[in-house]
């Protein structure tokens, strides 16, 4: 069900070339983005009509219009299981306890006397959350999504998630409970590549947005691409992905299960396992087979997932030698499950979330950790963080100069000027001094 690669014996290679021998999923988003092309051109050009006329085509509903009304979002709140509005009700507590201790504030940098740069944070203006429909109807994604933008102070933000047909075109229920659960009352039934370009054109019913986060699917993903430079993105998330490092110490049907809990996602999620015990790796493979059999998504997600390319147990020669394979994949999410875990999580470089432990299986992570689930993909952990309070806000400096400290330093700026032949941007400082170089002190 799972292949194996076996990295002992040998040096491992360097860099990229160690990487390549790693397992992946291809995703190659550039081949999709033709696709997407027009249909953002339709949106961009025709509005809501498009948005009508795609929802019909791609879910299969007319709608009368793509705004759901505030009426709807009650109503799916009122008739959400109480179970369930707990969970999430704890999920969004904890996501906040977290994200409000990631609020930044302003700080003044006096670099000479009377010489100041203050960064000051701003939240963007307009965020545009995507929730996909379909086989993913996350909940827990728009308190994700939701939850860092509102802590940020972000003042306006919408959502929006397929039109479903059983429910008379109107978003997933539970989409719009969660919605109602956190405060956003602005909600669109569009979906995929059409919701991306509503936020970033906007149309007659929706304001456009400086900034799109959210997952979804290759569509998805193309349409951010395709927009990229016009809005702001969170990331071209990619399938989902955990890897494990464990030792001789680790549990294998705990390992089996949280192999399964990510490939339940979809037929491309990968499931890496880094060993150097044999043994353990025996009793894991064993292991999957009663656990698969007794879950729900077999053949439809979790055995192309595992016995796909992008998934493998791969034997090394020693946790030193682990450590330099889960840095080279990168991993979504990373597990420790070895003697003195934190130890070992702590020499981690490259990940995008890591679960220490025995008792941090990568699913507390997706709903109730007080963490975030929105993680890099793809090795993009190795130039990337998940999503989280900053990546709704922006940093500006504030440059604040008096005569004297602007004197002090003129005659830097006007010779670094010259080497650049920019003799104008000397010139603006010239300007200021009769248009003489201020003596040096
Ligand atoms: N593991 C997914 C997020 C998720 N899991 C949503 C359950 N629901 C990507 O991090
Ligand atoms: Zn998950």
């Amino acid at each position: 069900m799972i292949s194996r690669i076996d990295l002992r014996g040998d040096a491992l290679p360097e860099g990229p070339a160690l990487r390549d021998l790693l397992p992946r999923a291809d995703f190659d988003v550039s081949a999709a983005l033709e696709k997407v092309r027009p249909i953002c051109e339709a949106v961009h050009h025709r509005g809501d009509a498009a948005l009508i006329d795609y929802a019909e085509m791609f879910d299969g509903v007319r709608l009368d219009q793509v705004r759901v009304p505030a009426a709807a979002l009650q109503r799916a709140l009122d008739e959400l299981d109480p179970a369930v509005r707990a969970g999430l009700e704890e999920s969004i507590r904890r996501a906040r306890i977290v994200h409000r201790e990631q609020r930044r504030t302003s700080h003044t940098t006096q670099v000479v006397p009377g010489g100041t740069v203050t960064e000051k944070w701003v939240p963007v203006d307009r965020v545009g959350l995507y929730a996909p429909g379909g086989r993913s109807v996350y909940p827990s994604s728009v308190i994700m999504n939701a939850v860092p933008a509102q802590e940020a102070g972000v003042p306006s933000m919408a959502l929006a998630s397929p039109a479903q047909k059983d429910f008379g075109g109107l978003p997933h229920p539970t989409i719009l409970a969660a919605c109602a659960l956190l405060g956003i009352d602005e909600v669109y039934a569009a979906g995929g590549a059409t919701a991306v370009a509503m936020f970033a054109y906007g149309t007659e019913s929706c304001a456009p947005a400086n900034m799109v986060t959210g997952p979804g699917n290759i569509w998805v993903a193309a349409a951010k691409r395709y927009f990229t430079g016009r809005i702001g993105i969170d990331a071209e998330a990619g399938p989902t992905e955990i890897a494990i490092l464990a030792d001789d110490t680790a549990d294998p049907v705990h390992i089996a299960s949280d192999l399964i809990s990510q490939a339940e996602h979809d037929p491309l999620a990968a499931a890496v396992l880094v060993t150097d015990s044999p043994d353990l790796a025996d009793a894991v493979e064993k292991e999957l087979k009663p656990q698969v059999a007794a879950t729900k998504h077999i053949e439809d997600r979790i055995v192309p997932a595992l016995s796909g390319k992008q998934s493998a147990i791969v034997l090394v020669d020693g946790l030193e030698e682990g450590l330099r394979v889960v840095d080279a994949y990168g991993a979504e999410h990373l597990e420790i499950q070895t003697a003195d875990a934190s130890a070992v999580a702590d020499r981690v470089r490259n990940a995008g979330a890591i679960f220490v432990g025995p008792w941090a299986p990568v699913s507390l992570g997706d709903y109730c950790a007080g963490s975030n689930h929105v993680l890099p993909t793809g090795g993009c952990a190795c130039h990337s963080s998940g999503l989280s309070v900053q990546s709704f806000l922006r940093g500006i400096h504030v440059v604040d100069y008096t005569r004297d400290a602007l004197a002090e330093v003129a005659h830097h700026v006007v010779t670094l000027a010259e080497a650049e032949d920019l003799p104008a941007h000397g010139a603006a400082v010239k300007a200021r001094f009769g248009w003489k170089v201020p003596e040096s002190k």
